[in-house]
């Protein structure tokens, strides 16, 4: 018998590669339609993702490296007009198919409604992008809740987004797992009392992910085994619910 009652999923890294091949390349469509010369590229981004947030992240950029070139006062409208272009472009590159699931997102996805294990969504990415993903792979339907963005008024590594996920599923921490990719994701998690799975990836495989319960390099297929990074698993090749569940009972 299942303790298992919900599945929370990060998005980005997580769900998807969206960060490389999505956000960054959408940051940059938006910076080039603005007439800006800023450009981002793949290992300055991983540096930039330091910092939670679209918005967030280009308020810091022109903070430290451009701030000669803007007026103060209206920077917030200034950077509100910019993440909605970047939003705009991002939705295009999904739509598209430039940005495929990570291996085993589907499968267990699956998995978890056919068992009727609750499915939730906690992203510090604004909402019209999660619900682009959510659109393009799944059904929003699928999901108790889609918790994204300014939902919230502190974004991960701050516990926010996942205490209101849990307060809109009327759950306990003891009932969810979490499947994260990154250090603040993994943080928000645990400080609101989530065990958590990571599956690190480019940006994040050098990361501490002492709090996690597992570290995988992804989910795994039956015919592509997942590597264990961190962390004891019982013998086999991909992350399904009987694994998570054989997890809990033990930690
Ligand atoms: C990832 C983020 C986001 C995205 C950009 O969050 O920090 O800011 O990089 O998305 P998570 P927006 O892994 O928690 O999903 O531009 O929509 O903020
Ligand atoms: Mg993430």
């Amino acid at each position: 018998m299942t303790k298992l009652k919900a599945l929370i999923f990060d998005v980005d890294g997580t769900i998807a590669e969206t960060e490389k091949n999505g956000h960054r390349i959408a940051f940059n469509s938006a910076f080039a339609a603005a007439k800006l010369d800023w450009h981002w590229s793949v290992n300055f981004y991983g540096e930039l993702l330091a910092i939670s947030g679209g918005k967030e992240r280009i308020r810091f950029y022109i903070e430290q490296y451009k701030s000669e070139e803007l007026p103060k006062e209206d920077l917030t409208n200034f950077i509100t007009t910019l993440h909605l272009a970047k939003t705009k472009y991002y939705r295009q590159l999904l739509e598209k198919g430039s940005i495929p699931l990570r291996l085993g997102v589907e499968r267990l996805i699956t998995e978890a409604r056919e068992q009727g294990i609750l499915l939730a969504i906690a992203t510090t990415s604004a909402l019209p992008n999660a619900m682009a993903l959510v659109e393009k792979f799944f059904n929003p339907d699928w999901f108790e809740v889609i918790a994204a963005g300014d939902i919230v008024p502190a974004k991960k590594p701050a516990p926010d987004i996942y205490n209101y996920v849990l307060q809109q599923m009327n759950l306990q921490p003891s009932d969810c797992i979490v499947i994260e990719d990154s250090y603040h994701g993994l943080e928000a998690a645990t400080a609101a009392g989530l065990k958590t799975i990571v599956t690190v990836n480019d940006y994040t495989k050098n990361q501490n992910f002492s709090n996690a319960l597992l570290v995988l390099n992804h989910l795994g297929e039956p015919e592509q085994p997942f590597k264990v990074i961190q962390g004891k698993i019982q013998d086999t090749s991909y992350l399904d619910l009987s694994v998570i569940d054989s997890l809990l009972s033990v930690n």
